[in-house]
């Protein structure tokens, strides 16, 4: 008989495994990745007896993986906060699954043990981006304000270390990133016990100023476009980026633009934060694309679209000025 910790690699899925190994400690094999991958059913081959937790990563996804799982006499106790499409009854299968949008996968867990370790939850829901989430979690912990900025900024630099296009992008993997964590169930102590949170503030601040640095073009009153390399810090940083410029700049469109190794770009476009809307409509003009109104991207822009691309960004986009 085996235990399977299987979990998204960003703060969210290392968080809420954190918490309920602190409740349930359990030596188990760990199955994670890179932000983007969540397939992660796929990797796992389960016998009869076996246990496998499921974290924060889609079951509509990862369905034919939970079903052979099933199939093969393993039990399933999948908590997340994706789409799930329908999920099945099975005696064997435990689902924890609410898609409400200001809702997380650590929150969940967090409601499953009563908020036993709801700092751990509130750096989840800092590393999702949801900020008035994790300052209503936060509240009855009553942590001074700086305090709270401490739990924002280590949720970021979690969720931060798992972008890439895969885990060699990344500062740590992120099943040794949960190991370093394991072992406090506070999350103060393990900033000032540990070099990990150091090393994730400073590679994000390097990454961000290399990143505004990067090739500004196709710049109005209403958009920017940013062009980064296809290089590993580039790949980290473009979520990131993305945020931060749109945070700086609410009145403005933007479009990220990551060079792949072998050609071409990952486009990804965030609407302006003061009028959101538009994104997926732009994205999916072009073959690989979609996503919401707010923020959407291409998978794969080829290069002879890049200038399609720009004149589509800069029509959709125009700012006041016209
Ligand atoms: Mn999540």
């Amino acid at each position: 008989m085996a235990f399977y910790d299987i979990f998204n690699g960003d703060a969210d899925g290392i968080c809420a495994l954190h918490q309920l190994r602190l409740e349930t400690p359990r030596a188990a094999q760990l199955v994670t990745g890179a932000k983007r991958d969540i397939r992660l059913l796929d990797r796992v081959e389960a016998a009869a007896g076996d246990e496998l937790t499921v974290l924060d990563v889609s079951f509509d996804v990862n369905r034919q993986g939970v079903l052979r799982a099933l199939q093969a006499g393993a039990s399933v106790r999948y908590f997340d906060h994706h789409f799930a499409g329908e999920v099945p009854r099975h005696e064997a299968l435990e689902a924890n699954i609410d898609t409400t949008p200001d809702v997380c996968t650590s929150l969940i867990v967090d409601r499953t043990l009563n908020g036993r370790y709801r700092a751990w939850a509130v750096v989840a829901a800092f590393g999702d981006n949801l900020g008035a989430s994790a300052l209503r979690a936060a509240a009855p912990l009553g942590l001074a304000p700086h305090a709270a900025a401490q739990l924002r900024e280590l949720g970021e630099c979690i969720n931060y270390n798992a972008y890439g296009d895969s885990v060699n992008d990344l500062h740590y993997h992120p099943g040794d990133l949960y190991r370093a964590l394991a072992p406090y169930s506070d999350p103060f102590r393990f900033m000032s016990g540990e070099p990990v949170f150091d090393v994730l503030k400073q590679g994000m601040a390097d990454d961000l100023y290399r990143a505004s640095e990067a090739r500004t073009f196709a710049q109005g009153a209403g958009h920017a476009l940013i062009v980064l390399p296809a290089e590993a810090w580039s790949r980290r940083v473009s979520g990131i980026l993305g945020n931060r410029l749109a945070q700086q700049h609410p009145e403005r469109a933007h479009a990220v633009l990551t060079t792949r190794p072998h050609g071409g770009f990952v486009v990804s476009v965030r609407a302006p934060v003061a009028n959101p809307g538009g994104a997926d409509v732009l994205c999916r003009q072009f073959e690989s694309g979609g996503g919401r109104a707010g923020a959407a991207g291409i998978d794969r822009l080829p290069a002879s679209e890049l200038d399609r691309f720009t004149r589509a960004f800069a029509a959709a986009y125009p700012g006041r000025a016209g």
